[in-house]
C-alpha cells in the first residue's frame, strides 16, 4: 500500500493556468479577461453578443490542448482515418454542445451566474452555422459527433458557405427568404490555415504528349485556377480526449490574379477576378432533394473535393505513406453523390500529377471510397450534361469515358451480349441531351455502398441500384442512420436527462442501449408523474416561445402534435391538413362534440424555387388564420407555424413533442431522423411503413406505435393498376368535403382560387397518394385522440418509446461504419501532463 505523502508525489502538478483551469474562479477570471482583452469590452459597454464571444473563447481556450494533442496522435503512419466527404454540415450551435462534451457544463453555468448572467441567454446568442438543408446535412453532423465519441480519428471536408441556407420569415402566410449572415459578428470556433492553402484548376483544355520515359501522357492546361483556404473547427468527443477537425474550404483568388492585372493597370478587372472566385463558396444551395443542374453547383462540389483529396494525399505522403498503400491510411466516405466527383479527380490525381499506372490507381480508388445513397426520388439523383461537365472539367470527362469503357468491358464479360445492361449500368446516359451519372461513378468507384435504413437500402438494390447489386452484391449493405444523444436528449431536454441519468445511472449517454433499463418504470406511478411534468415544463417553454414569435396562445395541456421538417409533397404536410380540416368540420357540425384538445405545431422550409411547397406553407397560414379564431372551436384546436425551423429550434420542438408525424408516401422516405429525435425524447409516433419508421415501430413495440396508410407494395401496387384519385374522393364524404372547401376559397377568403393548384393536384394525379391514405389516417389520427385521453396508458407508451431507442443512437451507426465499411480504430489520445482531466 502506497503512503498518502508517495500518493500525493505521484500526482501531475495541476497548474491553474487561466487558459485550461476548470474551477469556477478561474473560469470567471478568465471570462473577464476574455471580454476585456479579445472583444474589446467591460461590462459598462458590453452587449450580449460581447459576453458569448468571451464564453466562447474561454472554452476554446480549455479544448485546443485535446485538439492538438488529437492532431499530434492521429498523423502517424498507422493511424487510419475516415474522411468524411459532405457538402453539408448541420452543426448546429456549438457553445452548448461544447461545455457538454467537455463535462464543464455545471462549472460554466455557475461562473456565469456568479458573473451577474445567464448561462441559458449566452447560449441563445449563439447563430447557429445553417450549412445545410435537412436531414442529410445534420447526419453529417450527428456522425462527426460519435466519431469524436468514439476517439475514431476523422477529418469532415465540406463548403466554408459565406451564406447558409436562407432564414425564413413568414409574411401573409408566405414564405419569405432572407440572406443568412451568419458570420457577421464573426466566429470564434474555427481557425483559418492560410498556410494548408491549396490550388484548385477549372476549365481550359488537355493535351497528349509523351512523358520522358516515352509514356503517352495526358496534361490539363486549366482556363482558371481557384485556391481554397481551410477553415478548421474542432468536433469534440464526449468526455474524452478526442478533439476531431471539421475543415471546411473558402475558395479565393490566387495572388497572382490580381497582381497581373494590376501590372497592367486593370484594377477593377483584378477586384472582379477576386469577387468570381470567391463566388464557389458564396452560397448554399437551399435545394432539399431535387437537383439543381447549375454550373456553380458542380464547381462548388469539384472545388471542394479537390481541395480535400489534395489535403488527404499531402497527410498520406507527410507520414511517409506510400500512394499505392493509401486505403490503408484513408476510408473516403461519399456524402451522397455530391462529392463523387471525387472519384475521377482521385483518379486525375493518382495517374496524371502522381504517375501511378491506372489499374494501381482504379485499384486504389476503389478501395478507399464507399457511397452512401440518401435518396430514392429519381428527381434527385445528380446527373450532369456532359456539355457542361466537359467545358468546366475536360480532363475529367476524358477519366470518366476511360473508367466507363473499362467497366462496360468488365460487364460485358459477366454479362454477354446484354446491351440492354450495358446502357442501364453505363456512367453516361446517352439521348439527344448526354448526362454523366454521378450515381453511377460513385457506384462503379467504391467498394462499399449503403442505404441508410433496412427499406431503403431493399429498395435500393431492387430499383434504384439494381443492376449494380446483380454485378456485385457484396458491395451493398445496410446502415441505419442515427443521432447523437449528446445534442439531441442531454443539451436539448436536460430535465429529462436528469431523470433518466438519476434512475439507470448515466451510461446511457455512451451506450444509449442502457436505455431498456427504464422499462422497468413504465408502470411506476411516481416515475410517471415525473415523466409528465418534465414533458409539461417542455411543452410551456415551447407555449412561451410560440407566444414571443408568432403572438398566440396555446394550451400546454393540449396534445401537441408536431411536424418539423423540409416542406416537401413526399413528407405530405398537406395530409395533415387535411385532417385538420376534418376535425374542424366535426366541430362546426356538431360544437358540443366531445374531442381531445391538439395544437397543431409545423415547421420547415420550402426551396424557394418549389412552388407547391411554398403554397402548402400558405396553406397551413390560411388554415390556421380560420381555425384559431372561430369561436365555435374555443380553443380545442389550434395550428401554429414556427417560422424558420433549424436546429436551434429543432432542440425546443423535440422535447416539447407528444405525437411525431413521420407520414411520407411509403417508399419515399429514405430514412428520416427528426422520427428518432422525437421517440427518444418521448413522443409517440404517428407513421407510415417508410424509411426508419419501420424500425422505430419494430423496436418500439407495435402497441406503442400508431400505424397507417399503405405499404410500399400497396403503392407499387395501386400504381401499377391505374391509381384513380377521383374513387377517393367520390367515394368519401368527409374528405370530399375538405376538397371542396378548399376548392372554394373557404381557407382563402377574396382569394377564391389560391389552393386550385394544389387541389387540381391531388383529384387529378395525386403523386403521393394523399387521398388513398386519407381514410386511414383521419381514422388513426382519431385512434391517437382516443388514446391521450387516458394519461397513465400514455405516458408507459412514451417511456417505452424512449427506452427502446437505443439502437437509434449514432454510435451504434458509426460502430458499424467502421467495422464494416472503414476499417478504422480507436486512437487513444494523451493529454500533456499539466492538463486537467475532465470533469
Ligand atoms: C439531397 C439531394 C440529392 C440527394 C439526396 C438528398 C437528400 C437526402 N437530402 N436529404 N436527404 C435525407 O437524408 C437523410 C439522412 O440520410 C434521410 O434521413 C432522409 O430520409 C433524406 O431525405
Amino acid at each position: 500500500k502506497k503512503t498518502a505523502a508517495a500518493a500525493a508525489a505521484a500526482e501531475p502538478v495541476q497548474i491553474e493556468d487561466d487558459r485550461t483551469g476548470l474551477s469556477v474562479e478561474t473560469l470567471k477570471r478568465a471570462f473577464a479577461d476574455n471580454l476585456f482583452y479579445i472583444q474589446g469590452k467591460n461590462a459598462d459597454i458590453a452587449t450580449l453578443n460581447d459576453y458569448y464571444m468571451a464564453l466562447a473563447y474561454t472554452v476554446r481556450d480549455r479544448l485546443l490542448h485535446r485538439w492538438l494533442g488529437t492532431i499530434k496522435a492521429q498523423l502517424k503512419p498507422k493511424v487510419k482515418v475516415v474522411y468524411y466527404l459532405s457538402a453539408e454540415f448541420l452543426m448546429g450551435p456549438h457553445l452548448g454542445n461544447n461545455l457538454i462534451n467537455l463535462g464543464i457544463y455545471d462549472q460554466v453555468r455557475q461562473a456565469i451566474q456568479e458573473s451577474g448572467l445567464n448561462l441559458d441567454e449566452l447560449i441563445a446568442q449563439e447563430e447557429e452555422p445553417g450549412l445545410g438543408n435537412g436531414g442529410l446535412g445534420r447526419l453529417a453532423a450527428c456522425y462527426l459527433d460519435s466519431l469524436a465519441a468514439l476517439e475514431i480519428p476523422a477529418i469532415g471536408y465540406g463548403l466554408r458557405y459565406e451564406f447558409g441556407i436562407f432564414d425564413q420569415e413568414i409574411r401573409d402566410g408566405w414564405q419569405v427568404e432572407i440572406t443568412d449572415k451568419w458570420l457577421r459578428y464573426g466566429n470564434p470556433w474555427e481557425i483559418a490555415r492560410p498556410e494548408a492553402t491549396v490550388e484548385v484548376k477549372l476549365g481550359g483544355h488537355t493535351e497528349a504528349f509523351v512523358d520522358g520515359a516515352g509514356r503517352y501522357r495526358v496534361r490539363w492546361i486549366p482556363g482558371r485556377t481557384i485556391v481554397g483556404v481551410p477553415y478548421d473547427t474542432p468536433v469534440l468527443g464526449f468526455k474524452n480526449n478526442t478533439a476531431n477537425t471539421l475543415r471546411l474550404w473558402k475558395a479565393e483568388a490566387p495572388e497572382s490574379f490580381d497582381f497581373q492585372a494590376f501590372n497592367l493597370g486593370d484594377y477593377y478587372g483584378a477586384v472582379n477576378a477576386k469577387m468570381y472566385s470567391e463566388n464557389i463558396s458564396k452560397v448554399l444551395y437551399p435545394n432539399d432533394e431535387p437537383m439543381q443542374g447549375r454550373e456553380l453547383r458542380l464547381e462548388q462540389q469539384f472545388f471542394f473535393v479537390s481541395c480535400s483529396l489534395q489535403d488527404i494525399i499531402r497527410r498520406h505522403l507527410y507520414v511517409g505513406g506510400k500512394l499505392e498503400n493509401l486505403d490503408k491510411n484513408a476510408a473516403i466516405q461519399l456524402n451522397d453523390t455530391h462529392p463523387s466527383i471525387g472519384i475521377a479527380e482521385l483518379m486525375r490525381l493518382l495517374v496524371d500529377e502522381h504517375n501511378v499506372d491506372w489499374d494501381t490507381a482504379w485499384q486504389i480508388t476503389q478501395d478507399t471510397f464507399a457511397y452512401t445513397n440518401h435518396t430514392l426520388l429519381p428527381e434527385a439523383l445528380e446527373r450532369w450534361p456532359l456539355s457542361l461537365f466537359g467545358s468546366l472539367l475536360p480532363r475529367h470527362l476524358e477519366i470518366i469515358f476511360e473508367i466507363n469503357r473499362r467497366f462496360l468491358q468488365e460487364v460485358s464479360a459477366k454479362f454477354p451480349g446484354d446491351t440492354g445492361r450495358l446502357a442501364r449500368l453505363s456512367l453516361i446516359q446517352e439521348g439527344p441531351e448526354k448526362f454523366v451519372r454521378m450515381a453511377h461513378l460513385a457506384s462503379a468507384g467504391s467498394h462499399a455502398i449503403n442505404g441508410v435504413a433496412a427499406l431503403h437500402s431493399e429498395l435500393l438494390k431492387r430499383d434504384v441500384l439494381r443492376d449494380f447489386y446483380e454485378l456485385s452484391p457484396e458491395k451493398f449493405s445496410n446502415k441505419t442512420n442515427g443521432v447523437t444523444p449528446r445534442r439531441w436528449i442531454m443539451l436539448s431536454n436536460p430535465e429529462l436527462a436528469f431523470l433518466i441519468s438519476e434512475s439507470i445511472g448515466d451510461g446511457w449517454i455512451k451506450n444509449l442501449g442502457e436505455l431498456r433499463e427504464l422499462e422497468r418504470f413504465a408502470n411506476d406511478k411516481e416515475f410517471q408523474s415525473r415523466w409528465r411534468q418534465i414533458k409539461l415544463n417542455n411543452k410551456t417553454n415551447l407555449t412561451e416561445y410560440i407566444r414571443k414569435r408568432t403572438g398566440l396562445v396555446v394550451d400546454p395541456h393540449s396534445l401537441f402534435d408536431i411536424q418539423v421538417k423540409r416542406i416537401h409533397e413526399y413528407k405530405r404536410q398537406h395530409l395533415n391538413v387535411l385532417y385538420i380540416i376534418t376535425l374542424y368540420n366535426r366541430l362546426k357540425q356538431n360544437p358540443e362534440l366531445e374531442i381531445t384538445p391538439r395544437t397543431f405545431i409545423f415547421g420547415g422550409k420550402a426551396a424557394p424555387g418549389y412552388f407547391m411547397a411554398k403554397l402548402i406553407i400558405k396553406l397551413i397560414n390560411s388554415v390556421a388564420a380560420v381555425v384559431n379564431s372561430d369561436p365555435d372551436v374555443r380553443g380545442r384546436l389550434k395550428v401554429v407555424f414556427l417560422p424558420d425551423y433549424n436546429v436551434t429550434f429543432g432542440q425546443r420542438v423535440y422535447p416539447a413533442a407528444e405525437l411525431s408525424e413521420q407520414i411520407s408516401t411509403a417508399g419515399k422516405e429514405a430514412s428520416g431522423t427528426g422520427n428518432m429525435k422525437f421517440s427518444m425524447n418521448g413522443a409517440l409516433t404517428i407513421g407510415t411503413l417508410d424509411g426508419a419508421n419501420v424500425e422505430i415501430r419494430e423496436e418500439a413495440g407495435e402497441e406503442n406505435f400508431f400505424l397507417f396508410g399503405l405499404t410500399t407494395e400497396e403503392v407499387y401496387a395501386l400504381k401499377a393498376r391505374g391509381y384513380n384519385p377521383w374513387d377517393y374522393y367520390n367515394g368519401n364524404p368527409a374528405l370530399r368535403q375538405v376538397i371542396d372547401q378548399l376548392a372554394s376559397g373557404v381557407f382563402s377568403p377574396g382569394e377564391a382560387h389560391l389552393f386550385e393548384p394544389l387541389v387540381d393536384h391531388l383529384i387529378h394525379r395525386d403523386e403521393y397518394l394523399l387521398l388513398a391514405d386519407y381514410q386511414s389516417y383521419v381514422e388513426c389520427q382519431d385512434r391517437v385522440g382516443e388514446a391521450y385521453r387516458d394519461q397513465e396508458h400514455w405516458t408507459r407508451m412514451s417511456i417505452l418509446n424512449s427506452a427502446r431507442m437505443g439502437k437509434f443512437s449514432s454510435d451504434r451507426a458509426i460502430r458499424e461504419y467502421c467495422e464494416d465499411i472503414w476499417g478504422a480504430v480507436a486512437v487513444d489520445v494523451a493529454l500533456e501532463e499539466y492538463v486537467q482531466a475532465t470533469a
